[in-house]
């Protein structure tokens, strides 16, 4: 098949509140784009934003997906596109939610028929066991975290095993209350899928499998063994050959791109789809942010949203129960590291009101405090959560701190510091320092510092670390996205802390799950057809319109020294704080 610039391939992304699906060309340019917003445009589920809110339980219909992905495609014929000539497709969905089909539904997937009505029609209600998927904003399933945890020896260990502690959203947590509650449609369900894979499955009109990536999701998947976890299986479900055929397992291994096969007939005879083009496994839209930009090993993205969320590629499988590992989608051999902060931008703005005296929305006070080179912080740390917060696991506090900069250890901790400007300075540095030391275990380890007089071990969570390695790891590069990205002085401090070496680069990310989906699709389709042979990193970072992204200025080796001082006072401070 001859690959011309009128070649598309789509990218996906079905996310909470909308299914949103771009179209590149070989350049890898954005040629079209479509969206069906749920509320909007299929009011008649009566969501609230894309979910059923019934007290902790937060769920989605199944069958409004189903309805959007035909009003998608529609909506690209009606406006002119040729989908005729789009090569592969792969995609970005919400991580964790489950999906339930009865044992009807593969026989239903592989009978859809364009003349025999819509998707939906043709699907559901049989297809499926339960209505409703579970959503990642549900925490009804507190009970069943407790016995993950316990089945296998606690938060960390559960950590070690799947890459992360037990979470409400997870989808193991989330089928056991189903198993628990709802045995009759549990019985009647022969095949669980995730949102990434139930839509692969629609797609191709054959039930799939979960990919491996979107499998670390779920509090199930062994990553170091690389296979589900039988214990953890045994807990959802004794039938041990029961639950694995529910899951189809094993899954699909990211260490090579797996074509899933061809979209099915319905949409080729419906929509205009050559029959030849390509589906590659759907993933989970964090996974699909990393492969938005050519991320190498040691590379950072840190969203400065109202939280805070770094997302990172890693070769070190170094697991904690405070944040998550998932494997690589598309990078064999390494993982994405996502540790996630509750106190981002809100904690920022608390300190921004007070120092302006009134809730104005005016940064320059604050940012002129952080800039100020004469306002002297050097012997404060102070950490600020008006939220519970993740890293560290504590509850909403403020503590303050005057620390010895010759030893590290806290000397007295204080109810204020000399003026409310020092809180702004020290807010972003505590901010920016906790992701230093949170993802330092996770890099390469870097030059050895030697001759240090004292080397004690620090503890951040559960690791006892020497201080001398938080001295030796920086990232190699770091993107910054969200809104405050957009704020010079905070993110000029995040560039003095985290320290990337070979330097730091500022974006947009609207499209960013989708345009993942895109480049999945892409590279995966050109290694399978054996058109190329580069690595997903290498392939985008050749290609990459890089004129999009704002190369900001480098990090400055001595500013990164500055802040080993406050490592020790940090811990120190951390391990000072209530627990939950
Ligand atoms: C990640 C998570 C959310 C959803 C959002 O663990 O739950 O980021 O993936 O769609």
């Amino acid at each position: 098949m001859t690959e011309t610039n009128d070649s598309f391939y789509l990218g996906f992304d079905l996310s909470t509140q909308q299914l949103k699906c771009l179209a590149i060309n070989e350049s890898l340019r954005i040629v079209h784009t479509e969206t069906v917003a749920f509320g909007d445009e299929l009011p008649q589920y009566e969501t609230s934003k894309g979910v059923y809110v019934k007290g902790d339980s937060i769920q989605s219909p199944v069958s409004m997906w189903l309805e959007a992905l035909d009003l998608l495609f529609s909506k690209f014929t009606q406006h002119g596109f040729d989908l005729s000539k789009v090569r592969a497709v792969s995609g970005s969905c919400q991580q964790h939610g489950s999906v339930y089909w009865t044992q009807k539904a593969d026989e239903l997937l592989r009978g859809l028929k364009s003349t025999k009505g819509s998707l939906a029609e043709q699907l559901s209600p049989e297809a499926f066991s339960r209505p409703t998927a579970p959503n990642w904003q549900d925490h009804s399933t507190g009970k069943q975290c407790h016995e993950f945890e316990d089945a296998v020896g606690g938060p960390q260990e559960l950590a070690r095993i799947t890459g992360s502690r037990a979470h409400f959203r997870f989808t193991g947590t989330q089928i056991l209350k189903i198993a628990e509650e709802e045995p009759e449609a549990y019985a009647n369900t022969a095949t669980v899928s995730l949102v990434s894979s139930f839509l692969a499955s629609v797609l191709t009109g054959q039930l799939t499998s979960i990919e491996e990536a979107e499998a670390c999701g779920m509090n199930l998947y062994d990553i170091p063994k690389r296979e589900y976890h039988p214990k953890l299986l045994d807990l959802v479900d004794k039938d041990r050959k029961s639950i694995e055929s529910k899951l189809k397992s094993p899954p699909i291994h990211c260490d090579k791109p797996v074509c899933l096969g061809s979209i099915c007939s319905y949409f080729v005879d419906k929509y205009g789809f050559n029959k030849d083009c390509s589906v590659y496994p759907f993933t989970g839209d964090n996974l699909a942010t990393i492969c938005s930009l050519p991320l190498e090993k040691n590379d950072v993205l840190v969203s400065l949203g109202t939280s805070t969320t770094i997302l990172l590629v890693t070769d070190q499988y170094h697991p904690s129960a405070d944040y998550h590992l998932f494997i690589h989608p598309t990078l064999p051999n390494h993982y994405m590291g996502m540790i996630c902060y509750c106190n981002g931008a809100l904690a920022r703005e608390r300190v921004r009101d007070y120092i302006n005296g009134s809730p104005t929305s005016d940064w320059t006070p604050f940012n002129d405090a952080l800039n100020d080179t004469n306002l002297n912080n050097d012997d404060e740390i102070g950490v600020y959560f008006p939220l519970g917060e993740i890293v560290p696991s504590v509850p909403s506090v403020y503590k303050r701190a005057k620390f010895d900069p010759s030893t590290g250890h806290i000397k007295e901790f204080v109810d204020n510091f000399a003026d409310d400007r020092h809180d702004a300075k020290n807010i972003v540095e505590s901010q920016a320092l906790s992701c230093r030391v949170r993802i330092s275990p996770l890099l390469t380890s870097g030059v050895p510092v030697e001759g240090l007089a004292k080397d004690p071990n620090v503890r951040f969570d559960y690791d006892d670390i020497p201080l001398s390695q938080y001295y030796g790891r920086r990232p190699r590069r770091a993107f910054f996205v969200g809104g405050a990205s957009k704020n010079d002085a905070i993110v000029n401090k995040f560039i003095q802390v985290l320290g990337a070496t070979e330097g730091n680069y500022r974006l947009e990310t609207p499209n960013s799950c989708a345009l993942g989906g895109c480049y999945k699709a892409i590279w995966s389709h050109k290694i399978h057809e054996k058109q190329i042979t580069a690595t997903f990193d290498h392939f985008l970072g050749e290609k990459f319109p890089w004129g999009e992204v704002e190369h900001i200025r480098d990090s400055d080796d001595a500013s990164w020294h500055h802040y080993n001082k406050k490592i020790l006072p940090l811990s120190e401070l951390e391990a000072s704080l209530p627990k939950h």
